[in-house]
């Protein structure tokens, strides 16, 4: 009987010490995006584990690991088990290395199973799933899908550098990178394993369940141009106050979000003055809004219905606005014979079957528009994530780890 709490132990311990790794030079908090020092120094240490685990390992243009473990069987397909390596600020210590270190902690027990299996396996470490750097998610799992558009070479950070220039920063090669995509025939699937990242899990105490659904997002970047003025002078009934319209715009988001109960999220996550001063009447204000929802048409709809506020809080106020779509991705259904497979997996570990939608976008989005694709999520401390508090139970994940063992083993049965 494989040993999962040991293996749990061991992959945990990984986990601590790639979280150790941060761009917050105290250690005080976990920080590490696309490309930065503390990205690569991270990925280097991953690196040494898939080499040590004896995957054939290399690096694509955009920075992704990519471990290949081959199958005997000539013109075997590639089944792709990944996450990402990359955070968010201030980050926790699972969301995303979780799946990769779960994912390699599987392939090493086939390795030394001797495990002869119909497909080659490909765990990949995605380079930038988060899209913090450059506003712009799933960089890394575009490249591999072959969805990446050049365009997005052109994108810049905060500091003017643009993805063309940080790749070649990092030691990668952006001229491979239609090359780097895993080509659609050759594909056998995708699964991914992550933190839930919200409370159903850690609410019923069940450790695992599938994804049945992804939702939809769009990203916007939203600029209110008023007018700049001295504070202590101009009359409140004579200004064009553009942070007044944006706050007016956020709390307008709130509500509309909250009229739609749990089928909507909105989320204004990042907000910018321009020529900020406590005596100045702020003239520009940029910020962000994030938008999900299972549904692709209730996705529309709020789109609509908030830019059409958006507009009209602007023309009461003379103030002016910009409204620019950065990102939008459908949502997707996970695939159903892969579904049943994990939950047949799920069901013989000895737990109910459940299946979650994700509020949260992952890199099995990009993965299902070339191949079957689902996730399995694991129970994490009161569903909390994109935090320093984000923690999962050792218990949780060997029971996550078992029940994957169980899925791998029935897709090799499948494709005998
Ligand atoms: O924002 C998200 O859904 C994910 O964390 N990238
Ligand atoms: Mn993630
Ligand atoms: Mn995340």
């Amino acid at each position: 009987m494989p040993d999962y709490p040991t293996r749990t132990a061991r992959l945990l311990s990984r986990i601590h010490e790639l979280g150790a790794i941060s761009e917050d030079a105290t250690g005080a908090t976990v920080t590490r995006t696309f490309g930065t020092p503390a990205f690569l120094k991270g990925r280097d240490l991953v690196q040494g584990w898939f080499e040590a685990a004896g995957l054939e390992t290399r690096l694509d243009g955009i920075g992704n690991l990519r471990g290949r473990l081959r199958s005997q069987r000539p013109g075997a397909k590639t089944f792709v088990l990944a996450s990402h390596i990359d955070t968010v600020v201030n980050a926790g210590k699972y969301d995303g290395p979780l799946g990769v270190l779960m994912g390699l902690d599987l392939v090493e027990s086939i390795i030394q199973q001797r495990l002869e299996l119909p497909f080659n396996l490909e765990l990949i470490a995605f380079s930038d799933e988060e899209g913090v750097r450059f506003h712009t998610t799933y960089l890394g799992s575009k490249v591999v899908t072959g969805a990446f558009e050049p365009a997005l070479l052109q994108k810049t950070d905060a500091n003017g550098i643009t993805l063309a220039q940080a790749i070649a920063e990092m030691g990668g090669n952006a001229a491979t990178l239609a090359a780097d995509a895993l080509p659609p025939a050759e594909w056998l699937g995708y699964f991914e394993l992550h933190i839930e990242q919200g409370p159903v899990l850690w609410e019923s105490g069940v450790p695992v369940a599938l994804v049945t659904d992804i939702a939809g997002q769009q990203r916007v970047e939203l600029t209110w141009l008023g007018m700049a003025g001295h504070a202590g002078t101009v009359p409140m009934d004579m200004r064009q106050d553009a942070l007044a319209a944006a706050a007016e715009f956020v709390l307008a988001t709130e509500a509309f979000a909250l009229r739609h109960g749990h089928g909507l999220v909105a989320t204004v996550g990042q907000l910018r003055l321009v020529h900020a001063a406590s005596n100045i009447i702020p003239g520009q204000v940029v910020h962000s809004l994030d938008l999900r929802s299972p549904d692709a048409d209730q996705l529309a709809a709020a789109y609509t219905d908030l830019q059409a506020q958006a507009e009209a809080i602007a023309a009461r106020r003379g103030v002016g606005l910009t409204w620019q779509l950065v990102q939008a991705t459908a949502p997707v259904q996970c695939d159903h014979e892969l579904n049943r497979l994990l939950g047949q997996a799920i069901a013989a570990s000895g737990y109910e079957v459940d299946g979650l939608v994700s509020g949260a976008g992952h890199d099995a989005v990009p993965a299902s528009a070339v191949a079957p694709a689902t996730m399995a999520f694991i129970r994490c401390y009161k569903g909390i994530s994109h935090n320093p508090l984000e923690n999962v139970e050792a218990a949780d994940v060997a029971a996550a780890l078992e029940v994957a063992e169980r899925f791998l083993l029935e897709l090799k049965n499948a494709h005998e």
